[in-house]
């Protein structure tokens, strides 16, 4: 912590990332770190190759820059730091990982239990329910104050990868941040409403196809579900309307682990990955090359579906019968 600190005070053009289809933790993190900066009077940018998600739209778009509009750019920043949060490697990165250059300091900050240590400077802390966790620990030690912007940031972070402090990943610490960002006067209520309770139409209506169609396995333990891009067309919908799918499918009684592919390529499927008690699907994904953590993870693979599928199945059979196997 100590040695980021002093890194961060020694640079002055940051380059700002997290992992490619950013949420909730991602975004609200980079903006935290955003306004820290500014505060110390450095320059960061956030970039990214997504355009900032509609949905999280009750977060300013504030500094957000595509790679595109970087390419655009007529002066670009020359990046004498950069900072990387919630991701476990910098593959994850995806094509911003293009812009790292080795004389570049790098801070990683993350909280994945697959994190690779990748950084010049790691603050890497497992059990931190999110990035905003450790961001906020920052503000502390850099004594920078927290104004409601920077509390709102946080408060996303944390809501959203705490499915609103219901996962176990919460603590007694999470609420103690928590509480001191409420006192900023942030508006918890509105923030939880335009979070969560602004589906589109057509996204319940692509959610409704789904559970209609989930596939039950291993005596109920396992409940998993495809989403092939023809039926996003049919829909009028997309990648980001499948947000959050899977945890309807985690929520079914009797279920362990859950799993959704979604088709984002020809016969290339993202696998999502819940689990429900002691279970750990960061066990599973990684056996596919992918992490993330004990009851949230993926990873990608290839097609057909239905035999991608059996092959999840064959390792969460694998896995239940011996959930120490490694
Ligand atoms: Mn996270």
């Amino acid at each position: 912590m100590n040695d980021v600190c002093k890194a961060i005070r020694r640079g002055k053009n940051f380059l700002l990332c997290a992992h490619v289809r950013p949420e909730g933790d991602s975004i609200g993190s980079l903006l935290a770190i955003q306004y820290l900066l500014r505060h110390l009077g450095k320059r960061p940018w956030i970039v990214s190759q997504d355009a900032f998600p509609a949905r999280l739209d009750v977060l300013p778009k504030d500094g957000w820059t595509t790679l595109r509009e970087l390419d655009h750019m007529k002066q670009k920043p020359r990046f004498d730091t950069c900072v990387v949060v919630d991701c476990p490697n910098p593959k994850r990165l995806g094509r911003v990982q293009g812009l790292l250059r080795p004389d570049m300091t790098l801070i990683n900050i993350d909280h994945h239990v697959s994190n690779i240590r990748f950084g010049d400077y790691n603050l890497v802390n497992d059990r931190a329910s999110a990035c905003g966790e450790i961001c906020y620990e920052l503000f502390k030690k850099m004594r920078v104050p927290i104004g409601p912007e920077a509390a709102l940031a946080m408060y996303v972070s944390i809501s959203t990868d705490t499915g609103s402090f219901r996962f176990g990943n919460t603590t007694t610490h999470t609420h103690r941040i928590v509480a001191e960002l409420l006192k900023t006067g942030i508006d918890h209520e509105h923030i939880n409403e335009n979070l969560y309770e602004r589906s589109s139409h057509r996204r319940v209506s692509l959610l409704a196809h789904i559970l209609k169609n989930l596939r039950m396995d291993l005596g109920g333990k396992v409940v998993w579900a495809v989403i092939r891009k023809d039926l996003l067309r049919r829909t009028r919908t997309s990648l980001v309307d499948t947000e959050g799918f899977i945890d309807f499918l985690r929520a079914v009684a009797g279920v362990h682990i859950a799993f959704i592919l979604i088709e984002n390529g020809t016969n290339r499927f993202h696998v999502s990955f819940r689990a429900k008690g002691k279970n750990d699907v960061n066990r599973i994904a990684e056996v596919f090359g992918g992490g993330g953590h004990r009851k949230s993870a993926g990873c990608r693979i290839e097609g057909p579906a239905e035999q991608a599928a059996q092959r999840i199945l064959r390792v969460a059979r694998n896995y239940l019968k011996n959930p120490t196997f490694s």
